[in-house]
C-alpha cells in the first residue's frame, strides 16, 4: 500500500491535559487510519498510486470524492500531529512572527482571528493559517477534509498551509463535549510553533 499512517511523534498522553489520550488514540488509530486505508483504496492500480499527495490535491478536482476527502484526511492529519507538541505554546518568533504581526496587527490579533475563524465553522472542518501565491500569510476554514492545497477550494482560499486545527467533534467531543471554544483555547498550548517556521520557511 502506497500511503501510510504515519507514527505520532509523541506518546498518546503526552497532549495531556490539553487533548486527553483517548482522543488521541482514537483520533490517530482510527480515524486517520481509516483516511489512509480509504485513499489507498481510491488510488490502487491507477497512476496517483506514484504520486506525492500534495501534487494529488493540487489537482483534486480531476479526481472523485473518495480521493479529494481521504487524501485531505490524511495530509491534514499528518500536518496536524507534527504542528503540536508536548513543549509547545507560547508565541512564535523569527521572521514568522514579523510577518504575522505585518498581516494581522499583532500574534495576539492573530490569534483572535484564527480562533474565530476556527470557532464560526459550521459542521466539520478546518482552520488554516496558509501562504498565499503572493506570498502573504492568510486564514481560513475549510469544510470536511479540504484544504488550501486543492484546487477545488475557492481562489482566494489556495495556498500553502503551515498551521491546521481540526474543529471535527472527533477531535475534542470525547473531552471537552460541546465546548468547542475551550479546545480551541487549548490548542494554543501545543503548537509547536518551530514546525510551523519550518513549514512556513519552506513556502516562501
Ligand atoms: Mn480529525
Amino acid at each position: 500500500m502506497k500511503f501510510k499512517l504515519p507514527d505520532l511523534p509523541y506518546p498518546f498522553d503526552a497532549l495531556e491535559p490539553y487533548i486527553d489520550a483517548a482522543t488521541m488514540e482514537v483520533h490517530h488509530g482510527k480515524h486517520h487510519q481509516a483516511y489512509v486505508d480509504n485513499l489507498n483504496k481510491a488510488v490502487v492500480g491507477t497512476l496517483l498510486e506514484d504520486k506525492p499527495i500534495e501534487t494529488i490535491l493540487k489537482n483534486v478536482s480531476k479526481h472523485g470524492d473518495a480521493v479529494r476527502n481521504n487524501g485531505g484526511g490524511h495530509y491534514n492529519h499528518t500536518l496536524f500531529w507534527t504542528i503540536l507538541s508536548p513543549q509547545g505554546g507560547g508565541d512564535p518568533s523569527g521572521e514568522l512572527a514579523m510577518e504575522i504581526c505585518e498581516n494581522f496587527g499583532s500574534i495576539f490579533h492573530f490569534k483572535v482571528d484564527f480562533a474565530r475563524t476556527a470557532a464560526s465553522l459550521f459542521g466539520s472542518g478546518w482552520a488554516w493559517l496558509y501562504v498565499n501565491d503572493q506570498q502573504q500569510l492568510q486564514i481560513c476554514s475549510t469544510p470536511n477534509q479540504d484544504n488550501p492545497l486543492m484546487d477545488t477550494v475557492p481562489l482566494e482560499h489556495r495556498g500553502t498551509p503551515i498551521l491546521g486545527l481540526d474543529v471535527w467533534e472527533h477531535a475534542y467531543y470525547l473531552h471537552y463535549k460541546n465546548r468547542k471554544h475551550e479546545y480551541i483555547g487549548a490548542f494554543w498550548d501545543l503548537v509547536n510553533w518551530q514546525e510551523v517556521e519550518r513549514r512556513f520557511q519552506d513556502a516562501i
